[in-house]
């Protein structure tokens, strides 16, 4: 019988847990960026092949949250440890272990699942660096836990070093069982979902300092229709929001340039995705203080409440 089950990724921000996500499904789904904090909402993908099924649910960057927003993002990663077959947890192949990776190791050791610890950004150190990592995750793990901790693997999304083998990791981890979804899906996202951070990772992407932390975006339309041509054209109205009238200036940018390269930016990726033309229009929106607006919070997709559904 053929295994199925569910995984989460979780760690601290920027460690690169969308990237491996994307990398172990083959497919780029969730945004990433090199600013830390750019996944703020569980996603979940799916990966089927002739083992079996795993569901990956990719997580916001643990870290001690400033407002409404983070505190979101917190309980977004820490509620899917529970409602999961397996954690994979990454860390940066770097020590000395901080306090906000030891934060990590005692949320992980008490809900006490199957765990795979993987020492990521394998291609940016040498192999001989990694070695002290592994040993000093597992010392640390043994003292707060009195347990071995056997499974941690050192993996690069970057150059797929290590790939293969967390895959055979984790469907050792899985129960039997039929799968949980149908074998051609691979997210449960919608397209208007992944449109929505496609263009929050142009702007992350392409905007400096503070600004693009303080952004979100709402898209209020998106509607394909046939052309006179002939061609079909998806007409996608979204508004980008942010915090000050400072920064909306900068988003906008001289002329308009910054607001133009964001969107065709976007553009070109949600084409991709829907293989189709797409017509995208950018508003820039000011609403101060949204990350800490329940209402706000909520028109811009990131709802306390739909945490508690699965
Ligand atoms: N060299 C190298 N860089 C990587 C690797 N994986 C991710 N990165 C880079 O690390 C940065 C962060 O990657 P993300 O996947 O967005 O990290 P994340 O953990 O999802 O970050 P948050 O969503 O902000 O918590 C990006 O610049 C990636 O290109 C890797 O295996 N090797
Ligand atoms: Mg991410």
């Amino acid at each position: 019988m053929a295994k199925a089950g569910f995984a989460t990724i979780i760690g601290r921000p920027n460690v690169g847990k969308s990237t491996l996500m994307n990398t172990l499904i083959g497919q780029k789904i969730a945004i990433t960026s090199y600013k830390p904090q750019t996944t703020r909402k569980k996603i979940r993908t799916i990966y089927t092949d002739e083992k079996g099924q795993i569901v990956f649910l990719d997580t916001p960057g643990i870290h001690a949250a400033k407002d409404r927003l983070g505190e979101y993002m917190y309980k977004a990663a820490e509620s899917t440890l529970k409602e999961v077959d397996v954690i994979v947890w990454i860390v940066e192949p770097k020590l000395p272990i901080k306090e906000a990776d030891l934060a990590i190791m005692r949320t992980v050791s008490s809900v006490k699942r199957p765990l795979i610890l993987v020492v990521g950004k394998a291609d940016t150190v040498k192999k001989t660096e990694i070695l002290p990592v592994i040993r000093a995750y597992a010392e640390t793990w043994k003292k707060l836990t009195g347990e071995e901790l056997s499974d941690i693997i050192p993996v690069s999304a970057r150059t797929r070093v290590g790939v293969e083998d967390l895959m055979t990791l984790l469907y050792s981890k899985l129960p039997e069982g039929e799968p949980f979804y149908d074998e051609e899906m691979v997210t449960t996202e919608t397209e208007r979902e992944i449109a929505t951070e496609i263009i929050r990772e142009k702007a992350l992407r392409l905007l400096q300092e503070e600004v693009p932390h303080g952004i979100a975006v709402q898209v209020n339309r998106m509607k394909s229709r046939t052309a006179r041509s002939g061609e079909d054209i998806c007409d996608i109205d979204a508004d980008i929001i942010c915090e000050r009238d400072s920064h909306k200036s900068i988003i906008i940018g001289a002329k308009g340039s910054m607001l133009k390269k964001i969107g065709t930016a976007a553009r070109t990726d949600i084409e991709n995705m829907i293989q189709e033309k797409v017509n995208l229009k950018l508003f820039v929106k000011v609403r101060r203080d949204w990350k800490d607006d329940d209402n706000a919070l909520k028109a811009y997709g990131y709802n306390a409440r739909d945490l508690n559904r699965n």
